[in-house]
């Protein structure tokens, strides 16, 4: 797939080209825009100062750091010198911190000054003093520290110096992200350096169409893969304009943000589009006309939801799928053919098959477990090999989803293959029932239907929703809807109501930690 017999990913991101002008805007950042020249120049100069620091192949450097656009040049430094960045939610807890110090044991961190006295508590970071790099040119915070302050030269014509980026073969290593999925213990996916040459080519090129007029906005942060593909690799590899927002979302910032600088492609997850949806008829007319692209993955997008929002904004979303441990989009939606409801068609260089338990591949219309082949190495999980053999088989990776492949070709997301359960003995899709609830009432924001045992050990189907307010009427009048339309044995035993339930970092939901707080 690629020529060159060794190659640096940061090199290839920020090289020149004819169609992308060093001058033009790489990132916009509060009132401030960024050339590609900006970023180049402020990335050579932070290289030179980790191989100062003895930064060097292979180490992991642990960033957690806010979206600005030192968050690009840290990721783009550490790769320039052949180590290896890990990006990490800098919200992190302590705790989750501590336990990812020891499993990945960085040789440098670099971190917000405004989240440097909360994480110094952990008993490593102590340790690696000397490499501390604290970021505090877009502080939000002052404090009084004795570590390194990095304050990159933003330096606008080009460096006379010549840097030397550090060649590596393209399947190496590039890059790391953790994933604790929906449970466990995180898990550090080791990225080569052409996973997102690959997926910008064939997803952000090819299917989304993205280009140097686009400027992009993306609601997931770049420490999760979502958020790295969208607001670093694509903007870089296509030479478009990328929005990037250090704060945490906020629905009313983000609307202000598209109304002030005008994007034309907006990623987010389905939470975020039914959360500006409750807005809808408070904003200003046409406040998204600007937007040619609305692109939804993260979680699964209910058709209702992208019914209703075509209907406020004359424009569908698109859905699609990704993972972490892929890399971004495998299956997605195209511009010229957007299927409501359906999650859409392999992107070009991902196969992908639906199996059984015995991994023998289903007919088209069954639901099974999906894997993906991509065209590029898959490296698997960081001194984790019992993982690794669970999720990786011959260059295929079991997604734990359950898809269908439709007549049309298209593949539809069915749930994922660990919420399913028994009750007396006959299996329950919780997607199912919470898809008609979501449809039928628009009240509920949220819906998870969970096996929890009763006194007896038994299964039983618990529907817990998430309301803005308690609503004693609802409960029954939802049952009555379920009873109309459903088996008896796929009907809740008991609904609960609930003002928020407990996600991820990434917003997806812990069914599991939902299971806990059952009490009878
Ligand atoms: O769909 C997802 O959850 C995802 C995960 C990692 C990278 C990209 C995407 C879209």
């Amino acid at each position: 797939m690629l020529k060159s017999a060794t190659l640096n990913l940061a090199e290839i991101l920020l090289r020149k080209s004819d169609r992308m002008s060093d001058d033009s805007p790489s990132v916009i950042f509060e009132e401030d825009i960024y050339t590609r020249r900006q970023i180049r120049n402020a990335t050579e100069k932070l290289g030179a100062y980790l191989e100062s620091k003895y930064i060097t192949p292979d180490d992991r450097v642990i960033l957690l750091l806010n979206d600005t656009p030192f968050f690009v040049v840290a990721f783009l430094a550490v790769i320039s010198v052949g180590a290896i960045p890990v990006p990490i939610n800098p919200k992190i807890s302590v705790e989750s911190l501590d336990a990812i110090l020891q499993d990945s044991r960085p040789r440098g961190i670099f971190v917000e000054e405004c989240e440097l006295k909360r994480l110094i508590q952990v008993s490593n970071l102590e340790i690696f003093k000397e490499n501390i790099f604290v970021q505090d040119k877009f502080s939000s915070q002052k404090i009084e520290h004795s570590y390194n302050s990095l304050l990159p030269h933003w330096e606008t014509k080009n460096l006379s110096d010549k840097f030397n980026y550090y060649h590596k073969k393209p399947e190496s290593v590039a890059f790391w992200q953790y994933t604790s999925g929906t449970t466990g213990f995180p898990k550090a996916v080791m990225h080569t350096q052409e996973v997102m040459l690959h997926n910008t080519e064939q997803f952000a090129k090819n299917t989304l169409h993205i280009n140097s007029k686009d400027i992009i906005l993306s609601v997931p942060k770049m420490f999760f893969g979502y958020g790295l593909g969208n607001s670093l690799f694509f903007p870089l590899l296509t030479g478009s304009t990328v929005i990037l927002e250090a704060g945490w979302f906020d629905v009313e910032e983000l609307i202000e943000n598209i109304d002030f600088h005008a994007p034309t492609v907006l990623f987010a997850v389905p939470k975020v589009y039914s959360l500006i949806l409750k807005k809808a008829d408070t904003l200003r007319k046409g406040v998204f006309d600007s937007v040619r692209l609305f692109y939804s993955a993260g979680s699964h997008l209910p058709k209702s939801l992208n019914e209703r929002w075509e209907k406020h904004f004359g424009k569908p979303i698109l859905d699609g799928i990704g993972s972490t441990e892929i890399g971004h989009v495998f299956i997605s939606n195209n511009i010229e053919n957007p299927l409501k409801g359906k999650t859409g068609f392999p992107v070009n260089g991902y196969e992908v098959k639906i199996c059984d338990e015995n991994c023998n591949i289903v007919n088209n219309q069954e639901v099974g477990e999906l894997w993906v082949k991509p065209n590029y190495k898959l490296l698997g999980y960081w001194e984790n090999n019992s993982a690794t053999l669970q999720k990786y088989c011959n260059g295929w990776y079991k997604s734990g989803d359950l898809f269908m492949k439709n007549i049309d070709n298209s593949f539809s997301y069915v749930g994922r293959a660990d919420d399913l359960f028994k009750v007396n003995g006959r299996w329950i899709a919780p997607l199912e029932i919470e898809q008609a609830i979501l449809t039928n009432f628009e009240i509920i924001e949220d819906a998870a239907l969970i096996g929890v045992q009763d006194e007896d050990e038994n299964e039983i189907p618990v529907m817990y929703l998430q309301t803005a307010f308690d609503d004693d009427t609802l409960n029954s009048k939802i049952n009555q809807y379920l009873v109309n339309h459903f088996e008896r044995y796929k009907i809740p035993y008991t609904y609960i109501q609930k003002r928020e339930f407990p996600r991820n970092e990434n917003g997806k939901l812990l069914r599991k930690k939902l299971a806990l707080s059952y009490q009878q």
